[in-house]
């Protein structure tokens, strides 16, 4: 608006200034000619005016390039400030995405680590309790060696997962059985050719594990387990034709039939067995 004004202002001094021109024109042409000069000295302020109306006119015009530059450079400085602004706006919604994502991937992390932690533990307390396992284990085979190197140093003699002690004195069976159960064993049980075999090679009579005191012709091994496979003498057991015979011996050596059943109360030597393998 002061633009505007400015201009009014300006145009209303020109034509005041037009008007004065056309006022000294009339009186220059009735004036004689040539006499311009003395015409204009006429009016001793002409010049000035003139002087004052193009300086006038000049300031006009800077102001308008001034003004004009004025808006160019706040456009433009509204322009870098919209920019300004849109950057900040995109940097803002990558700041808002990154830390987003880092959010979930902190969480994802956090969630897989926990799952990790869980497992380990799990797994930790597995090993622990097999290492518990394995130690007693361990410990368990160590007394059983131990145990073992002992009977073969007192004389017991091993065979297929077992050791066996031969007596060196006569007991009735009864104080036989006790005397096997004392050194931690039991009287022979007989479960296999190959065992009877074995046996068979003592040329001693000895007790074993077998007897039918319980009930009469049941006869049970010294474990609870009823016999399956026998190896009798010819017409043996005989129990029946003469006095009770309750306990069995070995009685012959160098045949598979090699059984007798005989009074319990009789003395003779026995055969113990130890398992030392399952
Ligand atoms: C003989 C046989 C056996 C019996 C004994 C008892 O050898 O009759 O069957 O067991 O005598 O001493
Ligand atoms: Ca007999």
């Amino acid at each position: 608006m002061a633009n505007g004004d400015n201009r009014e202002e300006f145009e209303l001094r020109m034509d005041g200034l037009a008007r004065s021109d056309a006022l000294q024109t009339c009186s220059v042409e009735e004036g004689e000619e040539g006499e311009e000069g003395e015409a204009t000295s006429a009016v001793p302020g002409g010049k000035l005016y003139r002087l004052v109306a193009v300086s006038f006119g000049f300031l006009c015009i800077l102001q308008a390039a001034l003004n004009i530059s004025l808006r160019l450079g706040l456009s433009n400085t509204e322009a870098r400030c919209k920019n300004l602004t849109e950057e900040i706006d995109n940097l803002k919604r990558i700041n808002f995405a990154i830390t987003h994502n880092m959010t979930q991937e902190i969480e994802a992390t956090r969630y897989n680590l926990t799952r990790e932690k869980d497992e380990l533990k799990r797994n930790l307390t597995d090993f622990e309790a097999r290492y518990k396992v394995l130690t007693e284990e361990r410990d368990e085979l160590k007394r059983k060696l131990t145990d073992l190197v002992n009977r073969l140093q007192q004389g017991w003699v091993y065979f297929s997962g077992s050791v066996y002690y031969i007596s060196s004195i006569n007991k009735n069976w009864e104080e036989s059985r006790n005397d096997c159960l004392q050194r931690g064993a039991d009287l022979m049980i007989i479960n296999s050719k190959e065992e009877q075999d074995f046996a068979e090679q003592v040329k001693d009579r000895m007790w074993i594990g077998l007897t039918d005191r319980e009930t009469e012709g049941m006869w049970k091994w010294v474990d609870g387990t009823p016999l399956t496979t026998s190896y009798w003498a010819s017409g043996e057991p005989n129990s029946f034709e003469s006095r009770e015979e309750d306990c069995v011996e070995l009685k012959y050596y160098g045949t598979v039939e090699s059984w007798n059943d005989r009074p319990c109360d009789e003395q003779i030597l026995w055969v113990c067995e130890k398992k030392v393998l399952p």
